[in-house]
């Protein structure tokens, strides 16, 4: 008879001894209960049209975007639900300008969740693929809680993505391999279909607004020219592949390799402006990355080892298949 298939509940259960005691159950929990969260969320993306949920509320989010309906009720429902837990001791999202504290949850065991709860949702309008992206950093037991996610990346506990397209994938991290779900709409289960993701070493896409080619840095334009001109030795040129959703273009990055890159705009090359969010998109990707073997660069350096100073910085970043990132900060580099 198969082996009855491992939920993310089981597997998030079976990390707990890989993590730092004062942790192990806080993570399991969080991590779990945003899957639940996740399965209700896709439900509701996908009877969106039907509902009327789609279209924009009015008004601008902490990085002034325009805000969707889908937004603010995806915020509403992940942040009921980490409430929920006992264990989140505060929520820094993308919709609210000021971390939200959680101080029932305080103590040295507390959690902070850094989330985009709605991950590229310009595409929600046109039924492509949006996500949900977070990440978890010990609160340190400070008061107020959510300063303590002000650090690198190398401070993450776990981070991971809901991918919401043709199926619900579920990707994460503990720091020990990182592992994919699907999700089973009959049941509301994810299950695990992709153990132990490895990125290959080199790749043969790239995925980049390339609208934005005349405001890049000039090692970001000579290495995009040297990944278009082909070379049969190096199984170049690449092909491009972008969907206008971060986690999306990362999840084909994370399983079949190449690159996903959105450099800052150099127009002014004294005041670079990155367009992504460090804590809750650039850090927990990066994260996801390395722990399946590829890297994650800013084209000088390693995406982990920024430090936030505020919770809704941005940075610049290049991740995917180890040695494609590598060429890459060499082009930098020249
Ligand atoms: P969006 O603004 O639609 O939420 O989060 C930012 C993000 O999407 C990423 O998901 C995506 O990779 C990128 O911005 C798309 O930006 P461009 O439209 O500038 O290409």
């Amino acid at each position: 008879m198969a082996d009855a298939p491992v939920t993310l509940s089981a597997h998030v259960v079976s990390q707990q001894a890989l993590l730092p005691p004062e942790h192990a159950p806080g993570v399991a929990t969080i991590v779990g209960r945003i899957g639940r969260v996740a399965a209700v969320i896709a439900q509701e993306m996908a009877h969106a049209a039907l509902r009327d949920r789609l279209g924009y509320v009015g008004g601008v989010n902490a990085s002034g975007d325009e805000v969707k309906k889908l937004d603010v009720w995806s915020h509403d429902t992940l942040l009921a639900g980490l409430r929920a837990t006992g264990a989140c001791a505060a929520f820094v999202s993308e919709e609210s300008p000021e971390p939200i504290e959680i101080p029932e949850a305080g103590g040295r065991r507390g959690l902070v969740v850094c989330c985009d709860p709605v991950d590229g949702s310009s595409n929600l309008d046109v039924n492509g693929a949006v996500g949900t992206i977070f990440a978890l950093r010990p609160s340190g037991g400070s008061t107020p809680a959510a300063p303590a996610a002000l650090g690198p990346g190398t401070d993450q506990i776990a981070a991971g993505y809901v991918m919401y397209g043709p199926a619900t994938a579920f990707v994460y991290t503990v720091g020990h391999g990182t592992h994919g779900f699907s999700l089973n709409p009959e049941t509301g289960e994810f299950l695990l279909t992709h153990p132990d993701i490895r990125t290959p070493r080199r790749g043969k896409t790239y995925g980049i607004n390339e609208g934005n080619f005349n405001s890049w840095h000039p090692g970001q334009r000579a290495f995009v020219e040297h990944l278009r001109t082909p070379d049969k030795a190096t199984r170049r040129p690449y092909s491009l592949r972008y969907s206008g959703a971060m986690v999306a273009d990362v999840h084909r990055t994370l399983l079949d390799g190449g690159l996903f890159m959105y450099p800052a705009d150099c127009s002014d090359p004294a005041r670079p402006k990155p367009k992504l969010r460090l804590l809750y998109e650039v850090a927990p990707m990066a994260f996801l990355v390395e722990q399946a073997g590829g890297r994650a660069s800013t084209g000088t350096g390693r995406v982990l080892e920024l430090v936030a100073k505020e919770y809704h910085q941005r940075a610049a970043v290049i991740l995917g298949s180890a040695d494609d990132v590598a060429t890459a900060e060499e082009f930098y580099r020249r």
